[in-house]
């Protein structure tokens, strides 16, 4: 009975190897703010803690940018099926011209903060706006990032770095919220498949 077990799981595993995906939700390893104080293009404070970790702002006198970084080292090699950032900006400060609006970049990241980031050469990714009447629910982010995922994984980067720009002027303080996740889909390559399915042959042979 056991081998019977395992040749039809080995069957099933090497049938199957072409149509394998694995879903994973991949948690920011690092999360901060970057302030250009005097809004003159050169990013002077960094905010990596505390409750205005997370500040977006743009002001004459001040913008804060957020950013946070993914650890995608365990995606080398994988065939990226789909991939969205998900997450929520939340309101600080109801004060200031509405509405209010943002734009989000995708950039080659380290797992570091750093000001640099503040403005370290990405590609646009999306953008939303947010309506005053539309205050309580905040700014829910979903953003298809599967080609510019896929862009990062092909050139080895070992994170993915996602920014949020306010780009009304007179934005007061919007924040990013905790918990934004890097949502993944992908097919392993041949060697990340073998060893799943080796895996899965311990896992039989052990009962
Ligand atoms: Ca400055
Ligand atoms: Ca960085």
């Amino acid at each position: 009975m056991k081998h019977f077990i395992f040749i039809y799981v080995l069957s099933v595993a090497i049938v199957g190897t072409t149509g394998m995906a694995y879903a994973e939700d991949i948690p920011a390893s690092v999360k901060f703010s970057v302030r250009d104080s005097g809004n003159n293009g050169t990013p002077d404070v960094l905010t990596d803690s505390g409750f205005f970790n997370g500040l977006i702002r743009n002001v004459s006198s001040n913008q804060d940018r957020a950013l946070v970084e993914f650890d995608i080292s365990s995606l080398a090699g994988q065939t990226i099926l789909d991939a969205a950032i998900v997450g929520q900006i939340a309101n600080n400060n109801s004060s200031g011209t509405w509405p209010r609006t943002y734009e989000f970049d995708l950039y080659s990241g380290n797992g570091l903060a750093e000001l640099a980031d503040y403005d370290v050469a990405g590609d646009l990714a999306g953008n939303a706006v947010w309506l005053f009447d539309d205050l309580s629910a905040g700014v829910p982010i979903n953003l298809d990032i599967t080609a510019l995922l896929q862009g990062l994984v092909d050139g080895s980067a070992s994170h993915a770095g996602f920014r949020i720009r306010p780009t009304s002027s007179n934005l007061f303080p919007s924040l990013l919220q905790d918990g934004i996740v890097l949502s993944v889909e992908y097919i392993p390559e041949p060697t990340t498949a073998l060893l799943l399915l080796g895996g899965s042959i311990a896992l039989i042979r052990r009962r």
